[in-house]
């Protein structure tokens, strides 16, 4: 069968650009408001033909079906400051009414044998087409700074050199990771504590005042 790629992929890139604009929205309200947000950036990804062709022979996915059984044709990616945050996140989408998860993933507290660690998201979306309303999964990547930093890395030397990965190589990109996640969780800390001086500044602030 052939397939009209642009046409099938179109409702992906739709609800991508849509999904774009809510989340970036959340960076924007928590901003408004001189709150921390948990999002810091946002970035999407349609996943390219090619990579289509070769999970659909890797996972036995007919062209049938396809759109139920390929989860991640649309790809979004948020990156968070800090490790709290993911779970934030998480907790933010769990409470929209916009979207049905299907699963959830926890690679953060559960790290790939790679060392690769993420939350991955994937929900159901109705998005409104010309044709009427129509549900698509759409895949949601949820990592700190530090993860994205791994994960990226990673994957680009995985892609560049697939063949000539000596068995040393994964276990220092193990242990690059177990550095990441080590400077995640100093970062945390840091940030636990600075808020925490913060609001006892505040309780200051409110006695001294409340004395007058
Ligand atoms: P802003 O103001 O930086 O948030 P588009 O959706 O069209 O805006 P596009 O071309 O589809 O963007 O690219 P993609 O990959 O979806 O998203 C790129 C966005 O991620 C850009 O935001 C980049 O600034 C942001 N980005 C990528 N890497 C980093 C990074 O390391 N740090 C930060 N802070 N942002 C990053 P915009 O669109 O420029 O908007
Ligand atoms: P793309 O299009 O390059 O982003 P599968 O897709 O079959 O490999 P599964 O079980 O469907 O795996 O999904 P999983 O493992 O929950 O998530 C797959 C995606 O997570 C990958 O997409 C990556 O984006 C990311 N990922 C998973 N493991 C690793 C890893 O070890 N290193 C890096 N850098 N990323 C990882 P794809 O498949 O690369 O597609």
């Amino acid at each position: 069968m052939s397939q009209n790629w642009e046409l099938l992929l179109f409702p992906y890139q739709q609800a991508a650009k849509e999904w774009k604009v809510k989340l970036r929205g959340i960076r924007k309200e928590f901003q408004l408001q001189d709150e921390h947000s948990p999002i810091e950036f946002v970035t999407s990804r349609i996943k390219s033909v090619a990579s289509i062709q070769e999970k659909m022979k890797r996972r036995n996915i007919t062209p049938e079906r396809l759109t139920e059984d390929m989860e991640d044709l649309c790809g979004l990616r948020i990156m968070c400051p800090f490790l709290d945050d993911v779970y934030e996140v998480v907790q933010l989408l769990r409470r929209r009414n916009d979207v049905e998860i299907v699963s959830e993933r926890d690679y953060v507290n559960n790290e790939k044998e790679s060392g690769y660690r993420s939350y991955h998201i994937v929900f159901r979306y109705p998005l409104q087409l010309v044709t009427g309303q129509r549900e698509i999964l759409v895949e949601i990547q949820i990592r700190t700074l530090a993860m994205n930093f791994w994960a990226t890395l990673e994957h680009s030397l995985n892609y560049k050199h697939p063949d000539v990965f000596p068995p040393d190589v994964h276990q220092r990109l193990q242990a690059a990771s177990e550095t990441a996640f080590k400077l995640d969780e100093e970062m945390s800390q840091i940030h636990h504590e600075l808020a925490a001086a913060d609001a006892d500044a505040d309780e200051a602030t409110k006695d001294d005042k409340g004395e007058q």
